[in-house]
C-alpha cells in the first residue's frame, strides 16, 4: 500500500536521496544491459525533489516533468512499482501504459507527470484554480526545468496564477541544461526567480544541492501560500549530474564544469555534513546503503515478475 510520505529529517531526507540515486542508476544500468526503455534520470537533483516534496503536506498536490523519479519517490512511491510502469507491466502506477513519461498516481496526490515540457505548467495552474474554487486545503507544486521556463505557457501560467491568487508553489528545477543545450544559450540571466517580479509575485532562488536549504525554503513557501493564497516562484539552482536520457555519453559536457558540479554532489554533502556533526554514523550509513541496494533489488524482482496487461485491457483506463 502506498503511503505518503512526509518525514523531513536529515536522515529520512538523505536514505530517501539514496534511493533515487540508486534506482536512477539502475535505470541506467538496465538500459545499458538492453531490452529496457531509455528515461530521463535526475542524477544529481535529489536535493531539489526532496526538500520541496517533504516539505508537503498529505492533502498537497504533485504535478511534474519527464525527470520526475526523484519526485515520486520522494513522496513515497514503490520503486517497483515505477519499474514495473518503466517495463509496461500490469502492476505499475498506470497498469504499464505510461511508462515514466506519462505517470499519475493519485494514491500519492502525483497527478500527473508530462513529457511535454511545460505541460504541467498550465495544467498545474488549471489543478489549483480547481482547489481555490472547491474551496479545498491542499496546494499545489509544480515541478519544470529552466528550458520550460522559456516557453510562453510559463509566462500566461503564472500572470493567471498571480491575477486570481491561486494556491500554487511553481518549482523551476535550473538544471542548466535544456536537452542538449547550455541554459545561457537560451537566456541572459542565471535565474528564472527574477521573473516573479514580472507577474507581481514572489520569487526565491536557493541552492537546489542543498537538501536542508531546499526543504526550509519550500517549507516557508508553502506557509505562506496557504496563508495568502498566492502562487510563489522557487528555483532550485542544481545540476544535472547524468545524461539527457539514457543513454547518453555527455560528450556535449564540459569535463571541468561537470566536476566542479560533482564536487558538489548533493548527497555527499549532506552525508558528509552530518558525518562531521555526528548525526551519522559510518554504521548508520551503511545500514542506509544496504537498505537502499535491497530496496532496489525487490524492484527488480517485483517488475520483472510481473505480468504485462491483458490485450482485453487497451482500452480501458485510457480517457480520464
Ligand atoms: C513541447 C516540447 N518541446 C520539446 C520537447 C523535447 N524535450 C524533452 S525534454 C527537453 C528539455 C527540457 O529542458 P528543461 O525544461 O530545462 O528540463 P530538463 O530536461 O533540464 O529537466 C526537450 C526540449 C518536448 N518533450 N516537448
Amino acid at each position: 500500500m502506498d503511503e505518503i510520505k512526509t518525514d523531513a529529517s536529515p536522515k529520512a531526507m538523505l536514505e530517501c536521496m539514496m534511493l533515487i540515486r540508486a534506482f536512477e542508476e539502475n535505470n541506467k544500468a538496465l538500459n545499458a544491459a538492453g531490452n529496457f526503455p531509455g528515461t530521463c534520470t535526475s542524477i544529481g537533483q535529489e536535493a531539489s525533489a526532496v526538500g520541496v516534496v517533504r516539505a508537503l503536506v498529505k492533502n498537497d498536490l504533485i504535478l511534474t516533468n519527464h525527470r520526475s523519479a526523484g519526485h515520486l519517490i520522494a513522496r513515497g512511491a514503490d520503486p517497483g512499482r515505477i519499474l514495473a510502469e518503466i517495463m509496461g507491466r500490469s502492476t505499475g502506477y498506470c497498469k504499464g501504459k505510461s511508462g515514466t513519461l506519462h505517470v499519475s498516481a493519485k494514491e500519492l496526490g502525483v497527478i500527473l507527470t508530462s513529457t511535454i515540457v511545460g505541460g504541467e505548467l498550465s495544467l498545474a495552474t488549471g489543478v489549483a484554480l480547481s482547489q481555490s474554487v472547491l474551496k479545498r486545503q491542499g496546494i499545489v507544486a509544480c515541478f519544470f526545468g529552466d528550458g520550460a521556463a522559456c516557453e510562453g505557457i510559463f509566462h500566461e501560467s503564472l500572470n493567471l496564477a498571480a491575477m486570481w491568487n491561486l494556491p500554487i508553489l511553481y518549482v523551476c528545477e535550473n538544471n542548466q541544461w535544456q536537452a542538449y543545450v547550455r541554459r545561457d544559450e537560451t537566456m541572459l540571466t542565471d535565474h528564472i526567480s527574477k521573473r516573479a517580479s514580472a507577474y507581481g509575485i514572489e520569487g526565491i532562488t536557493v541552492d537546489g544541492n542543498d537538501a536542508e536549504a531546499v526543504w526550509a525554503a519550500a517549507r516557508d513557501a508553502s506557509a505562506r501560500i496557504r496563508n495568502t493564497k498566492k502562487p510563489i516562484l522557487l528555483e532550485t539552482y542544481t545540476y544535472r549530474l547524468s545524461g539527457h536520457f539514457e543513454p547518453d555519453d555527455m560528450a556535449y559536457v564540459d569535463p571541468e564544469e561537470l566536476a566542479e558540479w560533482k564536487s558538489k554532489d548533493p548527497i555527499s554533502r549532506l552525508k558528509a555534513k552530518m558525518l562531521e556533526s555526528k548525526a551519522l554514523t559510518s554504521n548508520d550509513a551503511a545500514q542506509m546503503e544496504q537498505r537502499v541496494q535491497r530496496a532496489i533489488s525487490d524492484a527488480v524482482s517485483f517488475a520483472k515478475a510481473s505480468p504485462f496487461p491483458e490485450s482485453s485491457q487497451l482500452t480501458t483506463d485510457v480517457y480520464a
